[in-house]
């Protein structure tokens, strides 16, 4: 009862977001007019949509939600800091999830290791918080960059007092959730473009850690990106490019046609269910399969030109490094865990105290824009088979590192045969145990309870007595976490400079965070384990079922029960 005058913590968690977005496209126009570009190719593809699915029409207030998701980057010096972080989340109801020990992942390795804060459940943001490693470099650079790091103060006391009320309550009132979002956005994640030791920043960057520069020298955990999400990749790089001055309409034209027409091949009815998340996925699949011709796909990519082409969507006037030269992730019709690309980080200047009472000028080049979108979730094996294909990709690169720039269209080509083995529907993701689905019986499954024989749930789903949804993927991948710090930083990985190549363990975060990380396998797999009782469960057979499978289903779930917390167990019962 005494719960009633706080704020639900999911709500908090949007005003967040909402203020960080502000905030984020206040200091960085390029973000903002990204996202008006991002709107504006979204409504597209939604009019493309409701041609093929006749009845189906998606609000602009609905693109907005769907489309109004975001994740953030932040690195962080201290672990005093990195538990202050923890703790500030956890008021948004969002925890650590995975562990990313991005030091030991070969040529692209950082002196960093991470964790991402988020919901469990449906999530709708992230943060992906990166943490030094001093212990990476030599005893004397550790020593300077824990010195410098020991003077800041990035969490004021009124931060400090209102996170700890937050615990102590359970919650926070409305003025104090205001307060608490204010801190948030004027100071811990704000840029001020001051920075301190400009002889640090150099040889930190001139001997290849420029992440450790980036973390080192500046007073606050500033935003490094916000990436939304888009509903079609290929059309908003086309997009981007466009808007940049990169390429001409022509280019363009060819571009968006080829990338409207691929989404008509893989955006079926589980795929509308996996990026309408907010519309109800029985609503999505009452719309009838319409063909739509190629004459419809050109008016509408004009008619698309002429609106990238006013003013408001000009970037190319906006100092900028480009856009990078092709998307990671899986080729376009794969939906696997998710694709991300992303405008280059932008040079911004910045003052520099040098202690002496002098100000120094310096170009830092961190901040880019990154887009992202996000498909199923795999198993493990699903993932080691996109692990196989993604590294076939990477040798592709390594000897024609300048393809996708100088041919694109050969390398989409390229890259759509390395994924060739990964089945392009839901079913065949499923089929073949690559993906994790989320079951329910349907109503004349219920209708049925107790009448149906014991059979395997593929055969369930087919006799219409149960549906299947994909789960999302919800997480971040290493590999690509690596690429865009290369990518961004213009630096490729780093060595430890330390006499012994330290370590890092799971544990020994958690030992930093003062709490247990998330592991979202046991997460996904035991919400498809779950699913999957309850089904039985409404269909009236569970008794009927192997007691071999009835039991693995159960360990599964109680394995993921015993890592999420109890919030977020209440959250998807109810
Ligand atoms: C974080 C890089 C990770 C992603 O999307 O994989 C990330 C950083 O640049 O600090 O944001
Ligand atoms: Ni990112």
């Amino acid at each position: 009862m005494a719960q009633v005058r706080f704020v639900d913590k999911r709500v908090m968690q949007h005003e967040l977001f909402s203020k960080l977005s502000d905030m984020f496209g206040r200091e960085v126009p390029m973000y903002d007019r990204a996202l008006l570009i991002n709107a504006t190719c979204n409504r597209s593809a939604c009019d493309l949509l409701a041609q093929m699915y006749e009845g189906l029409s998606v609000s602009d207030e609905e693109i907005e939600k769907t489309s109004g998701e975001r994740h953030g980057a932040i690195r962080i010096g201290r672990p005093d800091e990195y538990r202050w972080i923890c703790r500030l989340f956890a008021c948004f109801a969002m925890e650590p999830h995975n562990f990313y020990d991005m030091t030991s992942i070969g040529a692209k390795s950082q002196p960093v290791i991470a964790t991402a804060f988020r919901s469990t459940h449906r999530p709708d943001h992230r943060v992906f918080a990166s943490l030094l490693q001093t212990n990476y470099f030599d005893d004397a650079m550790r020593i300077r960059i824990e010195d410098l790091l020991s003077k800041r103060q990035v969490f004021t006391a009124t931060a400090k007092e209102l996170i700890e009320k937050c615990e102590l309550e359970g919650g926070l009132e409305q003025s104090d959730a205001d307060q608490l979002i204010r801190e948030a956005s004027e100071h811990i994640f704000k840029w001020t473009g001051k920075a301190r030791d400009p002889e640090l920043y150099h040889e930190l960057c001139e001997s290849g850690f420029k992440i450790a520069a980036d973390i080192a020298c500046f007073t606050t955990h500033h935003l490094n990106h916000l990436t939304p999400n888009t509903l079609c990749m290929d059309l908003y790089t086309a997009a981007m490019r466009k808007c940049l001055g990169e390429i001409s309409d022509d280019d363009f034209l060819k571009l968006a046609q080829a990338a409207l027409e691929s989404m008509m091949m893989w955006m079926d009815q589980d795929a509308l269910v996996l990026h309408f998340k907010h519309l109800s996925s029985a609503q999505l699949r009452m719309y009838d399969r319409q063909r739509v011709s190629k004459d419809a796909v050109t008016q509408l990519v004009g008619e698309l030109l002429q609106q990238l082409s006013r003013d408001d969507h000009d970037l190319s006037r906006l100092q900028h490094n480009g856009f990078k030269d092709y998307t990671e992730g899986p080729s376009a019709e794969k939906l696997v865990l998710l694709r991300q690309d992303a405008y280059k980080a932008l040079t911004e200047n910045v003052d520099f105290d040098n202690g002496q009472g002098e100000v120094i000028k310096i170009d830092h080049t961190a901040r880019f824009g990154e887009i992202e979108q996000r498909y199923y979730a795999t198993t493990p094996k699903g993932r080691a088979l996109y692990d196989a294909c993604i590294s076939e990709v990477n040798a592709l690169l390594a000897a024609s590192p300048e393809l996708p720039k100088q041919d694109p269209d050969q390398f989409a080509v390229l890259r759509a045969e390395k994924f060739g083995s990964l089945p392009g529907t839901l079913g065949g993701l499923i089929g073949h145990g690559l993906v994790y689905g989320v079951y329910r019986a349907t109503e004349k499954g219920c209708s049925e309870s107790g009448r149906i024989g014991w059979k395997a749930v593929e055969q369930l789903v087919q006799e219409g007595h149960v549906t299947v949804e994909g789960l999302r993927y919800e997480d971040f991948l290493p590999i690509s976490a690596a690429g865009i710090f290369a990518s961004n930083l213009n630096q490729y990985g780093t060595d430890s400079t330390a006499q012994e190549r330290p370590t890092y363990s799971k544990q020994y975060l958690e030992d930093i965070l003062g709490r247990s990380v998330i592991d979202t396998d046991t997460v996904y797999s035991g919400i498809e384990a779950k699913s999957l009782l309850d089904t039985y469960e409404q269909l009236g057979l569970v008794t009927a079922m192997p007691v071999e499978e009835r039991e693995m289903l159960q360990q599964r779930v109680s394995a993921y029960e015993s890592v999420v917390s109890s919030d977020a167990l209440h959250e998807l019962v109810g």
